[in-house]
């Protein structure tokens, strides 16, 4: 199904094309929401040879589906892999990577600041399964190769990390993991291909959350396992389609629909996002900043290597603490107070209390998600208009 393209596309050109039909059945376009659950077989040897694998023709939509396959591909040529699994939610993906490649008395190595409930099923969920667990800060590569058990399997990672934006070297770690006969699976949310591909710098799987910049309207759920080799794609596909965490085609369908604008979203997202943050840095309400484009980033240096731009994330350090932080989230009136990222909109949110909430005040702690930390998500309004709202906002702090 997949439409031969001509190679070495560029990226703003890659998520427009990349898993359109090679045989559309009017010459649509737009690729078709195939709404169906199952499929009709024209024989029964048909039908057994589909099972069987000798025809590769699709047989129930949780084994796989046209619109929804057409999306896998587009991912797996955006993020340069081997084979692209989509799941309902980005938490499906982060958990069915889990459950397909951990065993009984394997260690998972983690970062030390992650989406909060991501730790909750690492602290509290894969510990049930006899899966051992650690968090560490992945950002210091010795701390990293020390927290190696001879029975870690698998590193996992967000970098920028959520929402500390704490940036890990992954080149570095994906030395450490092989050299260790681990696997190092990164979830790429925050940057979404456009901005960083790990499985280029030696990352084995990337995760996403494709309710974020890929489909980047917020306005539907999804997830995506991208596999940089057949034999991790084929494992990770068995668990996927038993266990049921599969995508939907209408769903499959609006995320294609969002995919093919993310080059235009994140390059005037992240220019607002870089200019916002030079802003917030002079603000006088504002005690810290952190984004990875400011030179004062502790690594800045590291991302400008790794990343193709900074993404559109930034968090900082509000005046009065949480107070301060409460009065900012009550008064803005062009940026919205709610929680996810990566839509055209604006979002802002407090993670000490909302994102990050489920984790102990220690946790928060130790990961740096402090009581004055603000959360932004910067979207595609005017710069101005933006600068404005904060500023009005900010002042409001006494
Ligand atoms: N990974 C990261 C880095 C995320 O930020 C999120 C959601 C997920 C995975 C889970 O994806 P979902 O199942 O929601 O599609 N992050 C959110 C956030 O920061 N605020 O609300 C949701």
């Amino acid at each position: 199904m997949k439409k031969k393209l001509p190679p070495n596309l560029d990226k703003a050109t890659k998520p427009i094309h990349a898993g359109h039909l090679t045989h559309p059945v009017y010459g649509e376009v737009s690729v078709p929401i195939f709404q169906t659950s199952t499929f009709a077989f024209p024989s029964a040897d048909e039908g057994a040879a589909r099972f069987s694998g000798a025809d590769p023709g699709y047989i129930y939509t949780r084994l796989g589906n046209p619109t929804v396959h057409a999306l896998e591909e587009n991912l797996a040529e955006l993020e340069n892999g081997y084979g692209a699994l989509a799941t309902a939610t980005g938490m499906a993906a982060i958990t069915t990577l889990f459950l397909s490649l951990l065993n009984q008395h394997d260690h998972l190595l983690a970062g030390d600041c992650l989406y909060g409930p991501t730790e909750v099923v690492i602290e509290a969920e894969l510990p049930r399964f006899g899966i051992a667990t650690t968090l560490v800060d992945t950002s210091d590569l010795s701390a990293l190769a020390s927290a190696l058990r001879p029975n870690t399997r698998m590193i996992y990672l967000e970098t920028p990390a959520n929402p500390t934006m704490k940036i890990t070297d992954l080149k570095g770690a994906a030395a450490i993991a092989h050299q260790h006969g681990a696997l190092l699976a990164v979830d790429n949310t925050f940057c979404s291909p456009y901005v960083q591909r790990p499985l280029e710098l030696g990352a084995d799987l990337v995760v996403h959350s494709l309710t974020k910049y890929l489909s980047g309207h917020s306005d539907v759920l999804g997830g995506m396992i991208i596999a940089n080799n057949a034999m991790l794609f084929r494992r990770i596909k068995k668990t996927l389609t038993l266990f049921g965490a599969t995508m939907d085609p209408h769903q499959a369908w609006l995320i294609l629909r969002g995919v093919r604008t993310l080059p235009l979203r994140l390059a005037k997202a992240q220019e607002n996002a870089l200019k916002l943050a030079e802003f917030l840095a002079n603000h006088p309400k504002v005690t810290w900043v952190r984004h990875p484009g400011l030179p004062h980033h502790p690594q800045h240096a590291l991302a400008k290597k790794q990343m193709d731009g900074f993404g559109a994330m930034l968090c900082f350090g509000v005046a009065k603490g949480r107070e301060g932080a409460r009065i900012l989230l009550n008064q803005v009136r062009l940026i919205t107070l709610a929680v996810s990222l990566g839509g055209v909109e604006s979002l802002i949110e407090h993670p000490a209390s909302m994102t990050h909430a489920s984790l102990s005040p220690q946790r928060r702690e130790q990961a740096g998600i402090r009581d004055e930390l603000v959360r932004l998500s910067v979207g595609c309004e005017d710069f101005s208009d933006l600068r404005a709202d904060l500023d009005q906002a900010l002042n409001k702090i006494p």
